[in-house]
């Protein structure tokens, strides 16, 4: 059985990928790393959580050896509006974590997957059906980091045998912990106000299409890229993986079918907007499908119908 260590359990993927570990490893396989102490809402007190700086090698390493993890999951991240704000928290937090999940899996021979993401590509890149393999030259302190992080990990696969694994994740949907200072925000906040009944005002204009993913379906790609059987895997850091890609209008006229009086109006954030213009509109993520059968459940309308029905429960 796996031990594993999620680093950032309290963030959007973290808060998900924790109870997902848990009921598949066991609760006490699964150790919640925290920067802030979590809410006590029963899930931490399930198992072991252990205040865990991403930034304080000494702190990952003590937790490492004290529960013989064997797997980290680094999931700390500053997200690409934020980064782009304050350049060298998103440089410190990206490459920082990284590298000190590295460093520790090199020397407890622990396994490591870090998120990349779409911001690891940029205004040159191919923008429709974009390769798994193709030109990386982003724009952003974020993409940069995400370019690192791709690169440093196969190096230390290669150079000291650490088994490293990634996949590049599209802008993730989720109804319950919100993400924060992302690009792709707009796609979870405009299911709380359609939900409240409330106007939404859109960041991003009609038009700015990028890949997205329902949580779930992220959850799935995180897992099964780690129990993926390393022989048939090509690449490693870092897998395309998508499953849908729409604009605002879209998503908007998706949520409508359901909550029909939805009124949107838009307010163009300028440095999210160029954000979102330097990343592509969809991915072929079709190597994943080949490599270690990657394939999404939740197209727009599917996600769109639970992501509504998950809100009106809990607002
Ligand atoms: C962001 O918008 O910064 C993230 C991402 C696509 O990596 N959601």
């Amino acid at each position: 059985m796996k031990k594993i260590l999620i680093v950032g359990s309290t963030g959007q993927i973290g808060s998900e990928l924790s109870v997902r570990l848990r009921s598949i490893y066991g609760s006490d396989n699964v150790v919640c790393g925290y920067y802030l102490p979590p809410f006590p809402n029963g899930f931490f007190e399930a198992g072991p959580a252990e205040e865990v700086n991403a930034l304080n090698i000494e702190q990952i390493a003590q937790v490492v050896k004290k529960y013989k993890i064997d797997t980290i999951y680094n999931l700390a991240a500053i997200l690409s509006a934020t980064a782009e704000k304050n350049p060298k928290l998103g440089w410190d937090v990206g490459v920082g974590s990284l590298m000190n999940c590295l460093d520790v899996a090199k020397e407890c021979k622990c396994a490591v997957f870090t998120p990349s993401s779409i911001g690891a590509f940029g205004p040159s890149t191919p923008k429709d059906k974009t390769p798994q393999d193709t030109v990386q030259r982003p724009n952003t302190v974020y993409g940069i980091t995400k370019v690192l992080g791709e690169l440093v990990s196969v190096y230390y696969a290669e150079r000291y045998g650490v088994d490293t694994r990634s996949v590049r994740y599209p802008g993730i949907i989720s109804n319950m912990t919100l993400p924060g200072g992302g690009t792709t925000d707009y796609a979870v906040e405009i299911f709380y106000k359609a939900v409240k009944g409330e106007k939404f005002t859109c960041p991003l204009k009609p038009g700015t299409f990028m890949d997205m993913m329902y949580m779930p379906d992220a959850l799935d790609a995180a897992i099964n890229i780690m129990e993926a059987d390393s022989s048939g895997l090509i690449h490693r850091n870092s897998f395309n993986v998508t499953a849908m890609s729409f604009d605002p209008e879209m998503l908007a006229a998706a949520i409508r079918k359901y909550i029909p009086g939805l009124e949107v109006e838009y307010e163009i954030d300028p440095l999210k907007q160029a954000i979102a213009d330097s990343w592509p509109n969809s991915l072929d993520d079709s190597c994943a499908r080949e490599e270690w059968g990657w394939a999404p459940e939740y197209d727009l309308d599917k996600m769109t119908q639970d992501m509504i029905r998950a809100l009106k429960q809990k607002l």
